[in-house]
């Protein structure tokens, strides 16, 4: 059987451990392909109080090109933090021409955090990434992204469990099937992630909530549950292995005193991803 392949469509990021550099390892580490395609390239993430950036809007149409003109095809394809209205357009094309029967798109969209919308976030930009909504079939919003994308209150992270589902039934009716709200703070102590499948009833998977919050935790996550749910898990095992997976990396990093914007040690665990 030949191995499968996933496109990620993101920022490729030096130092930090997030985006591609920290996806493409834990990819790999469950035996599939990861193709990069960048959408910026920065020495450092976002969270460093200098990093240098290059924007790669004006060059993805190009790179892009290549794949077409190769037949190149992939399994899945996987979509993360995007800088403009362009790229959402550029994306939306990439879906278009390799979304081919059997392939699912998870979009993770990296908007903001803690009821704010990121600096880049236009009210234009998170009109287009509703668009994007509807080519997704697996979508990991944070609540924060929950209800941006459906025009709710954040209400301060106040919003009960009724309420998280008729969101996600709400994004559901308009593509994805599968949707986890992740990094909720149920309690000082505990994380909770709502995952809703269409036509289900919700599960929650609970995690240690270890230290503050760290960077590049949402793109560890999307990674383990795009390689799982690829490799024929079901989405709810996709999820627990991905909150088990980056509770280990959180717990090793704060017995290391891992500072927390340099991301999580997925290093030291890959093998756990792996299987036979
Ligand atoms: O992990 C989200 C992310 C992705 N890409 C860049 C970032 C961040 C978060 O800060 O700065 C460049």
């Amino acid at each position: 059987m030949s191995q499968k392949k996933i496109a990620l469509i993101n920022d490729i990021t030096g130092f930090g451990r997030c985006s591609v550099a920290v996806m493409a390892p834990v990819i790999s580490a469950m035996k599939i392909q990861a193709v990069a395609v960048p959408t910026a390239i920065l020495s450092t993430h976002t969270q460093f109080p200098k990093y240098f950036f290059d924007d790669y809007t004006s060059k993805m149409r190009d790179y892009i090109q290549t794949y077409k003109d190769l037949d190149m095809s992939f399994d899945a394809i996987a979509t993360g933090f995007l800088g403009s209205e362009e790229q959402v357009d550029i994306v939306i094309d990439f879906i278009k021409t390799f979304k081919k029967n059997g392939v699912f798109t998870l979009v993770d969209p990296v908007m903001g955090d803690y009821g704010r919308l990121y600096e880049t976030y236009t009210p234009s930009l998170c009109e287009k990434m509703r668009a994007l909504v509807h080519y997704a079939d697996l979508l990991t919003p944070n609540l924060t992204e929950l209800c941006s994308l459906t025009g709710s209150d954040y209400r301060d992270g106040k919003l009960s469990p009724a309420e998280i589902e008729n969101m996600c039934k709400t994004l559901a009716e308009q593509g994805p099937e599968h949707i986890v709200v992740t990094g909720i703070h149920y309690s000082s102590k505990q994380i909770m992630n709502f995952v809703y499948s269409r036509g289900e009833e919700p599960k929650i998977v609970m995690a240690d909530r270890i230290g503050g919050d760290r960077s590049g935790t949402g793109d560890v996550i999307s990674a383990v549950i795009a390689g799982m749910y690829l490799n024929g898990h079901d989405f709810y095992e996709s999820v627990k292995k991905a909150a088990e997976f980056a509770s280990k990396c959180i717990e090793y990093c704060v017995q290391n005193n891992v500072p927390e914007h340099w991301g999580l040690s997925v290093e030291m665990y890959l093998r756990d991803l792996i299987e036979d």
